[in-house]
């Protein structure tokens, strides 16, 4: 039984974490989150709260860090600022929560000697062409386009240099696209269902040719627990599900899945720097730790997802109008 601090807990893929921790392990969880526009506490309802605490603080804040740290066996570090759009309009927020955020647990593990886990991105590799065979592996080139990936990036070489400087006792994960339930209405396939599903057309940034690798939130969790449990500290595990998809294929699956004509959706103005295509290959994970994904049907994903959002509008609804404000004054 470990006692887990979980950063970010109330966001889309932390949440999906803390409910997969409590329901199948006997760890305690306390979350630490700032409840920014994407933390959501309404995510963690229904959880067992002998076994949850949750601490509203910011990663930044060092002092309440270094209390909270010995108290707990590891750290999984999830929080962020996680879109790539927001990025572009406002990159500040991204260099003060994945940087110095990041820094500041850095400090506080080499303090404690508590174990740290660093979540991130396949993004931090870049993109690939459409046609290219390779996919993203643990020695890829980090060439991230954005200011969400660079700052990502960012994060990571500070948790390598922390381990080879300071003997932290840290891993890191990058992970492939998340869907599934919890995820903010801001990111491309909650946006999507939750247009159909008010009678707006979904909006597709381009051609819709860029290719994404989709996996179940559920699965990076399982990952997570894997690489807490057998992980050799100092790596990098890549996670990823075989999940390759152009966004066109999405937009017409869940137009399918909701009874709706595969046309009906608008071409918007294309994000800047939009990342091709990208593709993890996870045979480390999968053969030196033993992992496998559960969740290999992205179509019956889709269409659990797809159920979720419609039966929890009260979740997403006030949310909505504002992002679509958002995108709305950018022609997205
Ligand atoms: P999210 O935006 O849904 O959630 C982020 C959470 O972090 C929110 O609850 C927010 O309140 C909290 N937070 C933000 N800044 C904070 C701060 N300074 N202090 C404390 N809490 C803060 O993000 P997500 O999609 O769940 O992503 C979680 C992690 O997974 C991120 O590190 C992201 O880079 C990584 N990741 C995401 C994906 C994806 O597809 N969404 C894929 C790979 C990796
Ligand atoms: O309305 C949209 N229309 C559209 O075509 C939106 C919001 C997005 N898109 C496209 C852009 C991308 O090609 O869909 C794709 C997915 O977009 P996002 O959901 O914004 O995800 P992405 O930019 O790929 O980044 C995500 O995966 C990696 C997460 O947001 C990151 O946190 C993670 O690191």
């Amino acid at each position: 039984m470990a006692k887990l601090l979980v950063t970010g807990g109330a966001g889309f893929i932390g949440s999906n974490f803390v409910h997969h921790v409590l329901g199948t392990t006997d760890d305690t969880v306390t979350v630490l989150d700032k409840l920014s526009y994407a933390g959501n506490l309404a995510s963690l309802d229904g959880l067992d709260e002998r076994r949850l605490r949750f601490v509203r603080g910011d990663i930044t804040d060092a002092e309440l860090v270094g209390e909270l740290m010995p108290e707990h066996d590891a750290v999984v570090h999830f929080a962020a600022e996680s879109h790539n759009d927001n990025s572009l309009h406002d990159p500040r927020p991204f260099l003060d929560t994945n940087i110095i955020g990041t820094y500041t647990l850095l400090e506080a593990v080499r303090r404690s000697g508590v174990r740290l886990h660093h979540i991130s991105t396949d993004e931090v590799y870049g993109d690939l062409e459409l046609d290219d065979p390779q996919r993203f592996t643990e020695t890829t080139p980090y060439n991230p386009s954005s200011p969400y990936s660079s700052t990502k990036a960012g994060s990571d070489l500070l948790v390598r240099a922390w381990v080879r400087s300071f003997g932290v006792q840290a891993t890191i994960s990058n992970c492939s696209n998340n869907y599934g339930p919890f995820q903010h209405v801001e990111k491309f396939i909650p946006r999507q269902i939750t247009n159909a599903l008010r009678g707006e057309r979904p909006k597709l940034y381009g051609a819709g040719a860029n290719v994404r690798d989709w996996i179940h939130a559920t699965d990076h969790s399982s990952a997570v627990l894997t690489i807490l449990e057998k992980g050799a500290i100092g790596e990098t595990y890549l996670i990823g599900a075989d999940g390759e998809k152009n966004n066109r294929e999405v937009v017409e699956l869940i137009l399918a899945l909701l009874g709706q004509p595969a046309d009906a959706y608008d071409s918007v103005t294309d994000r800047a720097g939009h990342d091709l295509r990208y593709a993890i290959d996870s045979t480390k994970l999968r053969t030196e730790l033993g992992w496998e994904p559960e969740f290999r049907d992205f179509e019956a994903g889709l269409a659990a997802t797809i159920d979720w959002y419609r039966d929890n509008e009260a979740w997403w609804a006030p949310a909505k109008d504002g992002v679509e404000a958002f995108y709305a004054a950018k022609g997205q």
